[in-house]
């Protein structure tokens, strides 16, 4: 697979409903989009990296930086073997897993259309319907919250998430258990507490829930690990994941007994290969997390969703929750039983809308081996 040629597009899509995390409200999304082309096919990428620092330290205008300017020399006019070469030959860039994650997808996608394959097979998965779940933001009010779960569980979603934070947590837990009673139900922090808040989190025990996601800080897995000894409820990271290494080290310490996967938070598919591999090896469940992408980087999230080890309903949800129209026809939708069926044909199977692209581009470069002669 010789890589001839690299567009980037910076992309913003306004967000049917706004979507609010321990860190802030947003109304749009902004992400680079990374087509490549070779041997007359192309494979896209979407680079989760988001406009803001707070979920990671990257942001769109990092990936662009570094994508254009350090990953694409690295990588045009290259000959790989098999997409799985890709993230060692960017070994030389430190960090910008979700930039490196954008191009290496492209790659994966690139390759499987070349092969006539869908992207699963090359996965390692099974190609099987998925369990989806949806990710609840911070709403006004205790019933706008009631009325959210409401409604996605009639759309058949198989868990709820709900993001929580310090004053919106146990009152906003209490409301769906006191009105939904006993479903498939979870909390994510995103790094929004402290290990002095253990008193304070332990009270969630009371509550039943599938998991609390990454409750302390993205580097502190030490914290985890004594959280945890104090939790009944289960610990799963997120954030705390950015490679192999420290999953090693977080399962070790027993500072998670669940972790969350997102190729952009660890460099793409070859290394949520290795991490699904390693805690299917450790005995912990995986289930596939969500950055609010467009029906693209959605197509790439549900094609991993099915290696074995994704055991838990994932966040991965329908087209119409996040983009009206989304940049694929036909939208992803789940179906009454709370699945999503893996789209089909080579490579990640979706039909990609120009028009829809172009009218969401803001910016766009293309380069080729000959533009870092
Ligand atoms: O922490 O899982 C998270 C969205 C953006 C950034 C981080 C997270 C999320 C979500 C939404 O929870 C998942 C989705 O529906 O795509
Ligand atoms: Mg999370």
């Amino acid at each position: 697979m010789r890589i001839e040629r690299l567009e980037l597009r910076l992309l913003r899509l306004r967000l049917v409903h706004f979507f609010e995390t321990s860190f802030g409200r947003a109304y749009d999304r902004t992400f680079v989009l990374v087509r490549l082309d070779g041997d007359g096919a192309s494979g896209y990428g979407e680079c989760v990296a988001d406009q803001t620092p707070f979920y990671s330290p990257e942001t769109t205008e990092t990936s662009w930086h570094i994508l254009s300017r350090f990953i694409a020399p690295l990588v045009l006019g290259v000959d790989f073997a098999h997409p799985r070469d890709v993230f060692p030959a960017l070994h030389a860039i430190r960090g910008h897993n979700m930039a490196k994650a954008g191009l290496e997808m492209a790659a994966w996608d690139l390759y499987a259309r070349q092969q006539g394959q869908p992207l699963w097979k090359l996965l390692g998965g099974n190609g099987q319907p998925i369990a989806a779940g949806v990710s609840i933001g911070i709403q006004d009010s205790l019933d706008q919250l009631a009325a959210k779960v409401e409604k996605e569980l009639a759309a058949g979603y198989r868990r709820i998430k709900i993001k929580v934070k310090p004053g919106w947590d146990l009152a906003a837990v209490e409301t769906v258990r006191s009105r939904f009673g006993a479903i498939p139900l979870m909390v994510d922090a995103n790094a929004a507490y402290r290990l002095e808040d253990a008193p304070h989190l332990k009270r969630l025990d009371a509550f039943d829930l599938m998991m609390i996601e990454q409750p302390l800080d993205d580097d502190d897995i030490r914290d985890h690990a004594k959280l945890q000894a104090q939790l009944k409820t289960s610990i799963c990271l997120d954030e705390s994941i950015k490679s192999l290494p420290l999953a090693e080290e977080a399962i070790e310490t027993r500072a998670c007994r669940i972790i969350n996967i997102k190729p952009g938070r660890i460099g793409g598919f070859r290394e949520s290969i290795r991490l699904h591999d390693l805690c299917a090896a450790s005995g912990l469940p995986v289930w596939h997390g969500g950055m609010l992408e467009s029906g693209i980087g959605r197509a790439h999230n549900i094609h991993l969703s099915t290696l074995p080890n994704f055991r838990l309903p994932g966040d991965v949800a329908a087209s119409r929750r996040y983009y009206v129209p989304d940049l694929i026809e036909p939208p992803i939708d789940v179906r009454p039983d709370g699945t999503i069926a893996v789209p089909d044909g080579p490579g990640i199977g979706v039909t990609i809308v120009p028009e829809r692209v172009d009218a969401a581009t803001e910016r766009r470069l293309e380069l080729d081996p000959a533009s870092f002669r």
